[in-house]
């Protein structure tokens, strides 16, 4: 379903083994060094959310190869690129993902995605607990906006008009994810990226 010019939603394009998969590689993502983290913001508060890069370290507002502890960042896989491949397709050559942990409690501010250097869409693959995610406008962080359920195997690709509209996640509802091996529970987002870098 198309919710907004260029924002496509498919529910349940992952099977449950291939989340199962995702899941497993989340969780080897997750290890130090350059492992799941939270981010902190310029103005000192930590971000609820924690998360790991692979290929480009994000930190406010710009990538690198390092963390901000000087560790190199884990390498893209090839596989994941023919993952993103089969999504948004054949010529799409993502070169980061961004991996996002949500525990109960855990939300996403309205933002934007402006820090890469490439119109190229963007990839987001959905693990776990069911969450709110509210799409927004192009100019601000406020309405108007459209909530929309993103369930565990989830596919959103957020290309052409969609890929600078502001968004976030509200809320997750705790304990409605699948049996996919996410010990603890919680929700996993994966986005796939083009830096336009190098
Ligand atoms: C629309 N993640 O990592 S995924 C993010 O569920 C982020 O973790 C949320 O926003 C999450 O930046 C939402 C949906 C998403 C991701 C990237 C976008 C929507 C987007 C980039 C441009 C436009
Ligand atoms: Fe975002």
């Amino acid at each position: 379903a198309e919710i907004a010019p260029g924002a496509v939603h498919v529910p349940d394009w992952l099977s449950p083994d291939e989340q199962a998969r995702l899941v497993e590689a989340c969780r080897e993502w997750s290890r130090p060094p350059a492992g799941l983290r939270a981010t902190t913001m310029p103005n000192g508060s930590v971000m609820s959310v924690r998360s790991v890069c692979l290929g480009w370290h994000w930190t406010p507002y710009k990538y690198e190869r390092h963390t901000e502890h000087g560790e190199p960042v884990k390498p893209f896989p090839d596989w994941l690129g023919e993952l993103g491949r089969r999504a948004a397709g054949a010529g799409y050559r993502p070169d980061i993902a961004l991996v996002n942990y949500y525990d109960a409690g855990a939300r996403m501010g309205m933002h934007r995605d402006a820090d890469e250097r490439s119109a190229e869409p963007v990839v987001s693959l959905s693990l776990g607990d069911t969450c709110v995610f509210r799409f927004g406008n192009t100019d601000n962080r406020g309405r108007p906006w459209t909530d929309v359920e993103l369930h565990s195997g989830d596919l959103f690709v957020f290309g052409g008009p969609s890929r600078l509209a502001f968004h976030g996640v509200t809320r997750t509802f705790p304990g409605t994810g699948p049996e996919i091996g996410l010990r603890g529970g919680g929700r996993l987002n994966i986005t796939l990226r083009v830096s336009g870098m190098e």
